[in-house]
């Protein structure tokens, strides 16, 4: 079985809608089942490929946990392979809403042959989908910006309603990219969205040794566009924040930037500890800011979600998890004779490739 995105045609459940929570937002109760839908996913997702590099089969964790609240609210107001986003390495739940399936992220966790964002060459958790506009992962933070920027301008330039949305966490917006960026984006008006996920830290480093203000958001004004901070526990306010933002770009009156404040469950990857270096206090204060459980009631006290539901949705998502685990551990990795593939330009038609070409090496036997 495989789960899709928003789309999955999960629309049962609840009491039928009392319109407090959906209703000014210009949300249906299905669409608040299907929000709440991926945020579950991403989770169960995430935890596994914990379990899985923990039992030794996967090499490498990076995870999104405490960022799914923000990622789903943010990522909504996208139309679906249309817009483009350049994520992050905890984007998980963004990907997921814009179409990527567990068995894609899967795929790219085991890096096998048929990861459709680089064939099994990229790093774990650097996910990609060109079929759903979502550009591949780069690990030097940042750079992303400027690709979504890129994409931008070449949207404006074939006057496609494209929007572009760069996703980073508030660590990397302190590189240069991020100013020549925003810089540009203003001027030119792009239709371009810029999301921080702050969750106070950099690898070990906390939010007040690497910013010089406390919210990123002030930066906005520097560039003449709008900054604005939300609760990233608060998936309706990200929801709002970004359909403002995704509309401003779309009818060309250009960037915008939205911080979501969230909390990074779990250490910076599965090669860090973060009880090295946060207090016991501010581990459990950053346990209270979960997205999940903060979203979940807030469906249980509407009337949207209701035991029955829930238990549907926990067995739905228990049987697409297993379901991409065990898809993408058997699928082969890619062939070690293809491993230069994409590194090189092939060489010009007509013209015999230079003899370093590993299309020569290859011929050689
Ligand atoms: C240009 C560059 N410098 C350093 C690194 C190493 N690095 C990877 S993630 C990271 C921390 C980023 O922190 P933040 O942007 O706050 O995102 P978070 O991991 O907290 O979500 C660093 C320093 C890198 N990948 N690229
Ligand atoms: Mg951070």
């Amino acid at each position: 079985m495989t789960v899709t995105g928003r789309d999955s045609g999960w629309a049962s459940g609840g009491g039928g809608s009392r319109g407090s929570l959906a209703a000014p937002h210009g949300l249906a109760d299905a669409d608040l089942l299907a929000m709440y839908r991926i945020m579950a996913l991403a989770r169960a997702l995430d935890e596994r490929m914990w379990v899985l590099n923990r039992s030794g089969r996967a090499p490498f964790v990076i995870s999104g946990q405490g960022h799914e609240g923000a990622q789903v609210g943010i990522a909504w107001p996208l139309r679906r392979d249309h817009d483009w986003v350049a994520p992050f390495y905890r984007s998980i739940a963004t990907c997921l809403v814009v179409g990527m399936t567990p068995r894609d992220l899967m795929l790219a966790q085991f890096a096998r042959a048929s990861d459709p964002g680089s064939g099994g060459r990229q790093m774990p958790g650097h996910y990609g989908h060109p079929a759903h506009h979502v550009v591949s992962v780069s690990s030097p933070v940042a750079t992303q910006i400027l690709h979504a920027t890129g994409i931008a301008l070449a949207a404006r330039i074939r006057g496609l309603d494209q929007v572009a949305m760069a996703i980073m966490g508030e660590g990397s917006s302190n590189q240069g990219d991020v100013h020549e960026a925003l810089n540009f984006a203003a001027i030119h008006r792009l239709p371009f969205v810029f999301v921080v996920e702050n969750n106070g830290y950099a690898i070990s480093v906390p939010a007040e040794r690497e910013l010089s203000v406390r919210d990123v958001a002030q930066r906005a004004a520097g560039y003449g566009i709008p900054g604005v901070v939300v609760d990233g526990t608060d998936v309706l306010a990200c929801y709002a924040a970004s359909r403002e933002a995704v509309a401003r770009a779309r009818r060309g009156d250009g960037p915008s930037l939205i911080e979501a404040k969230v909390t990074r469950l779990t250490g910076h990857s599965s090669d860090d500890q973060q009880t090295k270096y946060r207090s016991a206090s501010d581990l459990a204060e950053g346990r209270t800011r979960d997205p999940l459980p903060i979203f979940r009631a807030q469906l249980r006290d509407a009337g949207v979600l209701d035991e029955i539901t829930e238990l549907e949705l926990d067995g739905e998502i228990a049987v697409a998890v297993d379901d991409a685990t065990a898809f993408a551990e058997a699928e082969p990795d890619p062939d070690p004779a293809t491993g230069t593939d994409h590194v090189f330009a092939d060489p010009l038609a007509g013209e015999a490739p230079p003899p370093w070409h590993p299309s020569r090496a290859r011929e050689a036997g």
